[in-house]
């Protein structure tokens, strides 16, 4: 028998969460996220936000079939889908003649990444292609897979975790066929190079060229095939220091078939086999220099203890002690890495440089970065951007169909963006005036000035309280900031350092003569006599996310807002207490909040007629005259009161899920009769 519109609605729940008989219960919420999960449907949207559930498993929905469902269909007679979200962008990129972009966001793990290389498939099967175009396409493609060998690591968290920001455009041509791209890297977790936590890895290409690399390759590079002899893989225990990732093989990551596929795609991608060569020669050498040791001699000087020919180490590191040896060490290699990931990814943009004039973006941005006070600074300017956006384009439609805007009370969450980057006495410039400051300056002098320019702001504590006493339950070296998502303690330690980045001249002058074609061009000279300071991390980051920011608020946004369902990266486990939190930080009440604040649902008369006209004998079959008053004469019939609904100019909009519900039913109650009268005719004929 037909399950009947209301049993379906308690086993699936809503497939949009407008429809929430109580919207302001989180509970409920919950509820309806947990009942889709269970039945598979990890896609549930807010209005026109798409919430995403990690399945941890693959699903059939992702097929060619799915892709062509999705193409041209509007968006609310499919189930909510990542395809729906790319298909709406793409079309009102075309119709309306707008940029577009897709923003994805979420915590590590909760498959940001995954979404973003769906949306690039779903264009590269569905978008129109022509000559040239069919290579864009491939390019844009096989990116990933290189990006992700450079740019991603096995973490506790996820096994494919991105190491750093990424902001894609996708450039397409007056008829909509992909003809270029741009990728902009944010913060690179560069330290992972030198060192990585109990139970996590180095970047994969590492581990895909000790494993896939052919025997030859690697006696040119002189690699051995075994993880273990390298320190930046397998880091020994150096007391007092603990040992690194100790974790060279992950059963979910065939590193020898991934190494195939990066092979590939470089040359896809426009390698040449000299350009490979000396990019694998980069990495081998980061190997390499992992892998000098530093004695300590009696008057405190270094020497290396390891027998390399790199002796050129041994005169440019003798000044220093063993441990600033080391850490000068450390600083070339993730330089080095740094660069060549930069390098890379320029090298990726001139092969997707596009070649016709006319062009739209639709653009994503996902990832996570180097220093958690730069993530979390990045998560609070996207959260305030999107509250801003999700407002904006709600009080924009409401002005266009002529409906009177009732505002909405809601957190802005600029007071805690301005704390970090305001000039002078934000967090940011405090830190860079401690950066330059010649003499004492340290990690703790920071937080000293930090709790005199910032104490008794809402949203900054350190130990100290105002009295004078101390807080108990913080660390002297901590301070902790009140998030739009919660509670956050940093500790300064290495703040400062990590703020400088810097690198020995003596070793930058090293790589300015190297013969590697691609260390040279990642170390200019120029560099060398410029004696303007180099820009600090924390104020290269700012400066490139307000770039994103004027970026993203040109064009017009989609949101996916990515959920991670459990810590055990297992399909079919929903933690209440986890999800909670996301649902929390990501702001999702208050999205929907700010979307239920007047009318629950719209549609466009047209569609809203062509759906339910059949419940009405005035507009049934068909009706001849104005689409509005087809409405409003369906409405009536069907026993709207006045306050339930308003009728804009091009839509009808309704303020209760309820009113919809009621209708649903109707129908399905009708589809329902109708085929049990078809059943007994059928009986009766035969
Ligand atoms: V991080 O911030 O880069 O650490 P992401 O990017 O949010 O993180 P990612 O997309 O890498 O997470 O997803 C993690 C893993 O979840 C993937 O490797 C898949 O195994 C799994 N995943 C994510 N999305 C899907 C999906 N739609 N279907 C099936 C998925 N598996
Ligand atoms: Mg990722």
């Amino acid at each position: 028998m037909m399950e009947s519109a209301l049993t379906a609605r308690d086993r699936v729940g809503v497939q949009d969460f407008v429809l929430l008989e109580n919207h302001t219960s989180e509970v409920a919420f919950i509820e309806n996220l947990r009942k889709r999960f269970k039945e598979n449907l990890i896609y549930t949207y807010i209005g026109s936000v798409l919430v995403s559930v990690n399945p941890y498993k693959d699903l059939e929905i992702y097929t060619k079939q799915h892709m062509e469902r999705y193409r041209g269909v509007n968006f609310y007679e499919v189930s909510p889908h990542i395809y729906a979200i790319s298909d709406n962008a793409y079309r009102s990129m075309r119709t309306e003649r707008r940029d577009q972009c897709i923003l994805i966001s979420g915590e590590s793990g909760a498959g940001k990444t995954e979404a973003s290389k769906k949306v690039l498939q779903y264009y590269a099967v569905t978008c129109p292609a022509s000559g040239h175009v069919e290579t864009v396409k491939d390019r844009l493609l096989q990116s990933n897979p290189v990006l992700e060998a450079f740019g991603n690591a096995k973490t506790l968290r996820n096994d494919n975790s991105s190491r750093f920001g990424k902001y894609m455009d996708i450039q397409f041509d007056f008829k909509g066929a992909p003809v270029g791209g741009h990728i902009i890297n944010y913060l690179l977790e560069k330290s992972r190079v030198v060192h990585q936590s109990h139970g996590e890895r180095n970047f994969h290409i590492f581990y895909q060229l000790i494993e896939g690399g052919e025997e030859d390759l690697l006696r040119r590079l002189g690699l051995e095939r075994t993880p273990q002899q390298y320190q930046y893989l397998v880091k020994r225990a150096i007391p007092p220091l603990p040992p690194g990732g100790q974790c060279p093989k992950v059963s979910s990551i065939n590193d020898r078939n991934e190494w195939k596929v990066v092979r590939k795609a470089l040359t896809v991608i426009g390698f040449s086999d000299d350009e490979v060569e000396e990019l694998l020669n980069i990495i081998a050498s980061v190997l390499h220099l992992g892998n000098v040791q530093f004695g300590g001699e009696d008057g405190g000087n270094a020497y290396i203890t390891t027998d390399t020919q790199i002796k050129y180490l041994a005169r440019l590191m003798s000044p220093l002690n063993q441990e600033q040896a080391g850490a000068a060490r450390d600083a070339l290699s993730k330089a080095v890495y740094g660069r060549t990931f930069t390098w890379l990814v320029n090298k990726i943009n001139a092969s997707l440089a596009f070649k016709v004039s006319l062009y739209y973006h639709i653009s994503n941005m996902a990832g996570s970065f180097e220093l958690q006070f730069c993530i979390n600074y990045c998560n609070e300017k996207l959260q305030q951007l999107f509250i801003e956006l999700t407002l904006k384009s709600e009080q924009e439609e409401y002005e266009a169909e002529g409906i009177t805007w009732e505002p909405v009370q809601y957190f802005n969450n600029k007071i805690i963006c301005d704390l970090v980057e305001e000039k002078f006495k934000g967090i940011i410039s405090i830190l860079d005036e401690e950066c330059l400051r010649p003499g004492d300056a340290s990690d703790l002098t920071f937080l000293e000035k930090l709790e005199k320019t910032l104490g008794g702001h809402a949203h900054f504590v350190t130990h100290k309280l105002a009295d004078g006493k101390t807080r108990k339950m913080m660390g002297r070296e901590d301070f902790r900031m009140i998030h739009y998502a919660g509670e956050v303690n940093y500790n300064v330690n290495g703040f400062l350092d990590k703020n400088n980045d810097l690198l020995f001249r003596n070793l930058k002058e090293v790589m300015c003569l190297s013969e590697n074609k691609i260390l040279t061009q990642c170390f200019d000279r120029e560099e060398l006599t410029d004696k303007k300071r180099p820009e600090t991390a924390a104020t290269q980051f700012k400066n490139s996310l307000a770039k994103l920011m004027e970026i993203l608020m040109s064009k017009e946004p989609s949101y996916v807002r990515c959920i991670k369902p459990n810590d055990a990266k297992q399909a079919g486990r929903f933690d209440e207490v986890l999800i909670r939190h996301q649902v929390k930080y990501l702001g999702l009440m208050e999205n929907l909040r700010v979307r239920r604040a007047g009318f629950a649902y719209r549609r466009r008369y047209e569609i809203f007629l062509q759906r339910y006209k059949s419940l009405c004998p005035d507009t049934w079959p068909s009706w001849d005259g104005r689409l509005v008053d087809g409405v409003s004469t369906l409405v009536k019939h069907l026993g709207y009161k006045p306050e339930e609904y308003k009728l804009g100019r091009s839509k009808i909009f309704i303020r209760f899920p309820k009113t919809l519900f009621a209708t649903e039913d109707a129908l399905e109650t009708r589809k329902h009769t109708l085929a049990t009268k078809l059943q007994a005719c059928w009986k009766g004929c035969r």
